[in-house]
């Protein structure tokens, strides 16, 4: 059963874009997933095609009808999870992502202007989705890089590779530097530890690595690999601050 994706915006030809390339093109090629961009304009009502209104209470901008986003959601209706994509909802996390992966598609719906009437969200139960803590100009890239996530875990897109990354970033830290040859360039020489062939040292050298950007980059990450780790035989005092 192929996983579907619809999307609903106003820039329907931002779709596929970068989706239709590499991995995921050559997946949706095969069959594996599907995706269908429409129109929201298509769904109203009046002779100018109109989509949005001014705000109730004043104010900047405008807002999307409730009654045309109800209508472009029927024309789509089946038992997808129907998500809004808006810098109001909930960050988007690797979780969310493996269970959208895990169900039998998605339906995006892409906010443009000030956003959508709060009424139509409550009435279709959309869950609101954030990517991220910074401005864009719609909710296009956002649903993009939602679709990028969730169709590289699909089965028979990535293959093992997937899930053991998966699985390693799960684990909670971000990953360790890589190198290859050649083994010295422009007077920066590789890591002599990498080219020892020892593995136990290779394996102890990345973890400690790992360990040490999460901590400088990412101290939410590592507070809660450390809770993670707490009590487990998987704890080692030498990367514990
Ligand atoms: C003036 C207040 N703005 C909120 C920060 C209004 C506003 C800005 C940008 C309303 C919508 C948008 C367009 N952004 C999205 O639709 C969007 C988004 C984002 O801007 N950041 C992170 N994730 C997302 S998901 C959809």
């Amino acid at each position: 059963m192929t996983w579907r994706a619809t999307v609903l915006t106003l820039f329907p030809e931002m779709f596929p874009g970068p989706l239709g390339l590499s991995l995921a093109g050559r997946a949706l090629a095969r069959g594996d997933w599907s995706l269908e961009a429409r129109d929201i304009r298509a769904h109203a009502a009046d002779r100018h095609r109109t989509v949005d209104d001014t705000p109730f209470g004043g104010g900047a901008g405008m807002v999307m009808r409730p009654d045309v986003v109800d209508a472009a959601l029927d024309a789509c209706g089946d038992g997808r999870p129907a998500v809004y994509l808006t810098p109001r909802g909930r960050l988007l996390t690797q979780a969310m992502v493996r269970r959208f992966a895990a169900g039998p598609g998605v339906v995006l719906l892409c906010g443009r202007y000030e956003g959508v009437d709060q009424r139509v969200i409550e009435a279709r139960g959309l869950t609101e989705i954030s990517i991220g803590d910074y401005v864009l100009s719609g909710g296009e890239p956002a649903a993009l890089v939602l679709l990028d996530a969730c169709v590289r875990l699909l089965p028979g897109v990535m293959g093992a590779a997937a899930s053991a990354e998966e699985e390693s970033f799960a684990a909670g830290l971000l990953e360790y530097p890589h190198y290859t040859r050649p083994a010295e360039w422009q007077g920066r020489r590789v890591p002599d530890v990498l080219l020892s062939g020892h593995h136990a040292e290779v394996a102890a050298w990345r973890a400690a690595e790992a360990a040490r950007v999460t901590r400088e980059r990412r101290p939410d990450l590592w507070q809660a690999h450390l809770t993670a780790m707490q009590g487990t035989a998987i704890a080692d005092p030498a990367v514990t601050p």
